[in-house]
């Protein structure tokens, strides 16, 4: 990366510097802030290569070969500039939330074949993603209160610490791609809304209608039994009012010792328009330290926030924990930080939320509020599903 001084002066009114990436060996970049005198940058989006592969991408898709919101980022280089690590040989593991059965095989498989931890896991969650009857992610997931699938997905990549984020895209099935362009292609880490919607068409993503008849159904009978009491709580009082909750996380370690992490969704289904969970945000959705490992969460976002749990994970296991007993902590913080409206009058937690984590030298866990969570992994011994640790039993869940 270099530092540009702002055109024809050294200093302006903001300080008059911006940080742009430039073209380095075989990867072209972007750009500068937009406030920047010479935006858009001089630098194309769109290099000759990357046309021709879209061009070739988009033929196949049109028979019908290429999902087509994997097109531009098929194309985009692996996350493949490292800083230096110590060299160890792991033990490489990815671990998920239990949707993620299939994804954890295709990561490991390409971890193994020594492809990047972040490209591999990406290509793991672009399975829920793409998957129409997984309504947590991507394609089908449930819709907010307007009926709008709204998207939200982060991820970071270890080896180079670097980090990107999407919040309430709409249309783009792949938001976890979309991220890891925000990574690779800017000097930013977060973009929301329209804007990241926008951002990810320039890259060549290609629009959908993401609402599937099923979740636009679900939809309609949520949106018939509102009532004036409704507020927009999973309880209020008597009146039962259910959000589904849903949510992909992965993690991986390589046989290198390289980790990566990255978490997709559709968030909370009937959210207030503009909602952002915990997915996106860098630290609570997920985190990775390439020198510790990575740990991520699904469920309540609201809940996980505050207490910067995926972050707080591999914090607890850099000072030594285990996973598992990191995680455990980890809940307790949760349920520390957590308003007394959603604990019951024993302290218990009126939702669900679940963490995942991996360590450098390929140790896992999953850890759950209540009993009855499970988890996927997938290490030399294949891929399957396990039981997560927990705070409360079952019969202690508030009714
Ligand atoms: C969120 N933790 O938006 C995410 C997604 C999830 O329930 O698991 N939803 O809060």
């Amino acid at each position: 990366m270099t530092i540009v001084p702002r055109q024809g002066k050294q200093k302006g009114a903001s300080g008059g510097w911006f940080l742009r990436l430039v073209p380095s060996g075989a990867r072209f970049s972007i750009v500068s802030s937009r406030t920047a005198p010479d935006f858009p940058p001089t630098t194309p989006l769109v290099t000759a290569s990357r046309r021709n592969f879209l061009e070739t991408a988009a033929a196949l898709a049109a028979a019908g070969f290429v999902p087509r919101s994997l097109l531009a980022a098929e194309s985009f280089p692996p996350s493949a500039v490292r800083v230096a690590t110590p060299l160890i040989r792991a033990r490489p593991c990815v671990v998920a939330s239990a949707n993620g059965l299939r994804g954890v095989k295709v990561a490991y498989d390409r971890i193994v074949a020594g492809e990047d931890p972040l490209d591999a896991i990406i290509a793991g969650v672009n399975i829920q993603e793409l998957d129409p009857a997984d309504q947590s992610v991507g394609l089908g997931g449930l819709p907010n209160a307007d009926g709008v699938v709204q998207l939200d997905a982060s991820c970071m990549h270890g080896p180079t610490r670097r980090a990107g984020a999407v919040g309430c895209i709409e249309d783009i099935a792949t938001p976890s791609l979309v991220a890891k362009a925000v990574m690779d292609y800017t000097d930013h880490i977060f973009l929301v809304g329209p804007h990241a919607r926008r951002f990810a068409l320039e890259m060549g993503f290609t629009p959908q209608n993401l609402l599937t008849d099923k979740s636009r159904q679900d939809w309609l009978r949520w949106r018939a039994r509102l009532n004036p009491r409704d507020a927009r709580l999973d309880f209020d009082g008597d009146v039962k009012i259910h959000f589904h909750t849903g949510t992909i996380n992965m993690n991986a370690v390589t046989t290198a010792g390289d980790i990566a992490s990255v978490t997709t969704t559709s968030g909370m289904s009937w959210k207030v328009p503009g909602r952002v969970g915990d997915s996106p945000i860098i630290g609570a959705g997920q985190y990775c330290d390439n020198s510790v490992g990575a740990a991520g969460s699904t469920g309540r976002g609201e809940a996980n926030i505050k207490a910067c749990g995926a972050f707080l994970a591999v914090e607890f296991m850099r000072q030594g924990l285990a996973p598992e007993a990191a995680l455990l902590k980890v809940v307790e913080r949760v349920i520390a930080m957590t308003e007394s409206r959603l604990l019951d009058e024993r302290g218990r937690p009126r939702f669900d939320l679940d963490f995942y984590a991996v360590t450098k030298d390929g140790r896992y866990a999953g850890v759950s509020c209540y009993e009855g969570s499970s988890f996927a992994v997938c290490d030399e011994r294949g891929a399957r599903v396990e039981s997560s640790a927990f705070v409360f039993r079952r019969g202690e869940r508030p009714r």
